[in-house]
This record gives C-alpha cells, sequence and structure tokens, in this order.
C-alpha cells in the first residue's frame, strides 16, 4: 500500500513514520509513505501557497496552482487506481467498512488542507472527500493519519498477528472485549476472570464474544441495530443482558433485538 500526501507540514506526517506499527510497517517497506509540499512547487520567490479569500473575510486559502502541481507529482508516482481522497469536514464519514474498501487499493493520493481550506476549484481533482468526524481541526494532516493508520493495519503482516482482525471481517463492527494481563489477583484492583485463567479456549473464546455483544448493547446499541446476529450470538447477548439486570436501575428495561 502506498500512500502519497500533499501537505503544506509534512513535518507533522515524519511523527507517524517513526514510532510503533506503522514506524515498523515503513522500515519492512509493507506500506510506503511520500509527502509532497505544495510549496515546492510554488512559482514565486516567496514560495507563497496562499492567499486572502475572495468575499473577504478572515484567514487565507490554499491556492489552486500549487496545490494541482503538487498533486499531478503525487499522482504521477502513486500506483494507477489511487483515488485522491481530500480530508475536509464537509466528506463523507469514514467508517470500519470503507476502511476495508480502502485497504483494497494499491494507493492513495490524500490531500491535507490547511488555513481556511483549498480553492473550490481544485474539487475536480479530487475523487472522494473523506471526515473522520464531526469537528473542525487546525489542518487535515491529522485525519489523514487517521486514515492511513486505520487502512494500514488492515493490510497484511501490518498487524503482527492476522487472528486479531478475524472478529470485525467475519462479523459486524462490535466493541472489543476487555483485556487483562500480569498480576491474576492485585489487592487493590481485584482479581481477573477466572475464565481467563482455565485454559479453556472454547470457553475463552465464548466468553469473550460475550463481553464484546454486552459491551456493545450497553454503550452503542445503534452498532447492535445496524447488524444481523446469528443465533448464538442472540443466546450469548441474552445470557448477558440476564446477568446485568440485577444491578440495572429500575425502568431501565433494555430494547428489543
Ligand atoms: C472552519 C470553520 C469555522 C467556522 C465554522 C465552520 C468551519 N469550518 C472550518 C473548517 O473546516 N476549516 C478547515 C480546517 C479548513 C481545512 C483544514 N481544516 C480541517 C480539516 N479541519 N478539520 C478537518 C477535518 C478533516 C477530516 N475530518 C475531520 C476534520
Amino acid at each position: 500500500m502506498q500512500f502519497d500526501v500533499v501537505s503544506v507540514l509534512p513535518a507533522l506526517l515524519a511523527a507517524m513514520a517513526e514510532d510503533g506499527v506503522i514506524g515498523q510497517a515503513l522500515r519492512r517497506r509493507q506500506i510506503s509513505l511520500r509527502c509532497w509540499n505544495p510549496r515546492e512547487y510554488a512559482q514565486d520567490v516567496h514560495r507563497t501557497v496562499d492567499d486572502r479569500p475572495y468575499g473577504g473575510g478572515p484567514g487565507m486559502v490554499l491556492q489552486v496552482g500549487p496545490v494541482s502541481a503538487a498533486l499531478a507529482a503525487a499522482r504521477a508516482a502513486a500506483p494507477s487506481g489511487a483515488p485522491v481522497i481530500h480530508l475536509s469536514p464537509q466528506g463523507v464519514r469514514l467508517t470500519q467498512s470503507r476502511v476495508r474498501a480502502l485497504a483494497e487499493l494499491p494507493g492513495l493520493v490524500l490531500l491535507a488542507g490547511r488555513y481556511e481550506g483549498i480553492d473550490e476549484r481544485l474539487s475536480r481533482e479530487i475523487d472522494e472527500e473523506i471526515s473522520i468526524g464531526d469537528y473542525v481541526l487546525t489542518g487535515g494532516e491529522l485525519p489523514a493519519m487517521v486514515l492511513m493508520d486505520a487502512v494500514a493495519r488492515l493490510r497484511s503482516g501490518v498487524v503482527g498477528d492476522p487472528e486479531s482482525l478475524l472478529v470485525e471481517s467475519f462479523s459486524g463492527m462490535l466493541l472489543d472485549h476487555p483485556h487483562y494481563t500480569r498480576p491474576a489477583a492485585d489487592t487493590v484492583y481485584g482479581s481477573v476472570p477466572a475464565v481467563l485463567l482455565s485454559g479453556d479456549h472454547a470457553a475463552i473464546a465464548r466468553w469473550r464474544r460475550k463481553q464484546a455483544l454486552g459491551r456493545t448493547w450497553q454503550r452503542r446499541p445503534e452498532l447492535l441495530r445496524a447488524q444481523c446476529l446469528d443465533a448464538e450470538s442472540q443466546a450469548l447477548l441474552r445470557e448477558y443482558m440476564a446477568e446485568q439486570r440485577v444491578d440495572r436501575p429500575r425502568g431501565a428495561e433494555e430494547e428489543e433485538t
């Protein structure tokens, strides 16, 4: 997977390239990351990339010339079939199913805006606009990094254990189950659930699935409503609900599933 990012602040992208799972994947050449700075494509001596907005108002707007030149260079370097994606609050929301689709592509060209945004006429160079959430930031670099992180971890070899990806790819989206590590008992923080120490792999898998279903039901019920649960999952969720019922407040009835 090749990422080509157009940004006037490429130093921000360098941070993710050095550490963690993404840094390791880059060093192993499982993914590649190149930055294309519109400033290097500016024509004047001051390397100007922005100008005041027509119609007035505060701030500056990224100009067509340097951004289109950087985009053209990025596109030429990217694999054919790599879409140009603008990270923007006006875009369609990024979801895990969208991340899965993007991870199938040979590469992505990501355009990160700054200041008040890009000149609207650049829209003809853009295939898709994607938002990572409904909040305003100071630029599109962090959203570009979020998207690359989510996509890169799905590419084989980037996440160490491919089994950790199975849950989300074969089922709908569920929240993760709880995790525990040593010590098995702590005087202040208590004990680890006994089933996890049992060595019974089937029982552990069942418990984890039940916790994932139960936590999704409690914290993000809209995620459950958006998917069909198989009979076993329904049974596990009912078990979880029954265990919770005793300490749920009066009047807090669960919804039909
Ligand atoms: C500024 C602003 C001020 C008042 C009301 C609405 C407003 N929207 C913006 C705005 O979107 N500014 C952008 C800042 C200009 C381009 C770069 N910026 C950006 C990208 N902020 N947030 C993103 C972004 C991208 C993808 N997903 C979430 C947020």
